[in-house]
């Protein structure tokens, strides 16, 4: 099929639209490379060398069946959106166009800003896209498991709930407690789609998605398919990524606050897998939740984790507790999202999170220089 990948430049996006073409699905990928200038702008930089979008085009169409167009553009940009969707008439569609980071968008107002007109404003269109075009195209868009919050009534269920209240009962969106303006932007998002997919009869997957790590499975074949991996504490860098890249520069582990924090991981890998599963699988009703996530960890477990691997491959680091730069729940507390409808889908973890982290430790010892300490101690507060 023709698989429309919007994000496609990114840190999932682009190993997930070469798993794709592994797969024999032909791929146009978009993308307004924003994630490339947000990073420089935070003072990052990709700590595994990544290609220019047209070289990474090169590469897929030389290893891989499935052909991959890659197209410069802007999902804020409705006409852009519109015209290249009914252009191309994709089979199916994949949202991952958004800006990922809670720090940044906790920054200052512009940066806030440009978060939510990003990410809203980008599902937006695809909806009134897909309204004007074709509403039977099924679409899978990356929410994430934060919306939910931490609550305190133990299981967490996919997307909807029933709840009981004076008597009477009513199935009801899942509350949001988001944590970031970031997570208020996927919010929002999540709103806007269950709303439009139940009055238009569109078809979309939501991915609840927790915290992603590790390198993709792509590296060994050619150099220009590495995908980005950054490690900046106040942009990019998510938690298991930047303890392997302080791992590998014996800098401490930089846990923040108690360390009690606990949410959902999963390896690119899986990430990749599981959403090729919802895009190969496409739900019957008009809006399905899927929470994606492997296995939950509190912060505390994953620093010895990563502590334990990065020993028996020679280094002997510290685990750090910060203070919190982040207003969180970081006491003991619940948190037990369930992942069913990814297991009734057929995934499988690929490898064990000790592996993962270890293959990522050897892939990025190599790029070892790049990794700039000053940006391994955050410096935005969430107040
Ligand atoms: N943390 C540390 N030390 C660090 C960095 C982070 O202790 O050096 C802690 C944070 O305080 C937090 C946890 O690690 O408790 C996760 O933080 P993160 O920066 O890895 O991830 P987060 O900000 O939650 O956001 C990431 C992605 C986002 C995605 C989300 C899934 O950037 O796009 O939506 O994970 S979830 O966390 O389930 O909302």
């Amino acid at each position: 099929m023709l698989v429309l990948v919007l994000g496609a430049d990114g840190y999932i996006g682009f190993p997930y639209l070469i798993g794709l073409c592994s797969r024999n699905h032909d791929v146009i990928g978009v993308d307004n490379l924003k994630r490339r200038t947000l990073v420089s702008k935070v003072g990052g930089k990709s700590v595994t060398r990544i290609y220019e979008p047209y070289e990474r085009e090169r590469a897929v169409n030389e290893y891989f069946n499935g052909e991959y167009r890659f197209v410069f553009g802007d999902v804020t940009d409705y006409h852009f959106l519109y015209c290249l969707i009914k252009t191309e008439e994709p089979d199916a569609i994949v949202n991952l166009a958004q800006i990922p980071s809670a720090p940044y968008s906790m920054r200052d107002i512009r940066c806030a800003t440009e978060t939510v007109i990003n990410n809203e404003l980008g599902t937006l269109n695809l909806l009134f896209a897909l309204k004007n075009i074709d509403k039977t195209i099924p679409v899978v868009q990356l929410a994430t498991l934060g919306e939910y919050g931490y609550v305190n009534w133990g299981e967490l269920p996919e997307g909807f709930m029933e709840i009981e209240y004076k008597g009477r009962k009513d199935v009801v969106p899942v509350p949001k407690q988001p944590s970031s303006f970031y997570h208020c932007s996927k919010v929002n998002m999540t709103t806007f789609t269950i709303f439009a997919t139940s009055i238009w009869d569109l078809k979309f997957t939501e991915i609840y998605q927790g915290v992603v790590y590790g390198v993709s499975l792509f590296e060994e074949i050619d150099q220009r398919l590495y995908t980005r991996f950054d490690i900046d504490a106040d942009g990019f860098g998510t938690v298991i990524n930047r303890f392997t890249a302080q791992a590998v520069i014996n800098h401490p582990l930089t846990v923040y606050g108690k360390g009690f924090q606990k949410r959902g991981y999963l390896s690119i890998k899986d990430s990749i897998q599981a959403l090729t599963l919802a895009i190969e699988k496409p739900p019957k009703e008009n809006y399905r939740a899927i929470n994606q996530f492997s296995e939950t960890f509190r912060l505390n477990e994953l620093a010895e984790i990563v502590k334990n691997v990065a020993k028996e491959l020679g280094y002997n680091i510290e685990i750090e507790h910060l203070p919190n730069p982040r207003v969180e729940v970081e006491d003991e507390h619940e948190y037990n999202p369930v992942n069913k409808t990814l297991k009734e889908l057929g995934f499988k973890q690929t490898q064990s999170i000790e592996d993962e982290i270890r293959e990522t430790i050897q892939i990025i010892e190599q790029f070892k220089h790049r990794i700039r300490r000053e940006l391994l101690i955050p410096k935005i507060t969430w107040c």
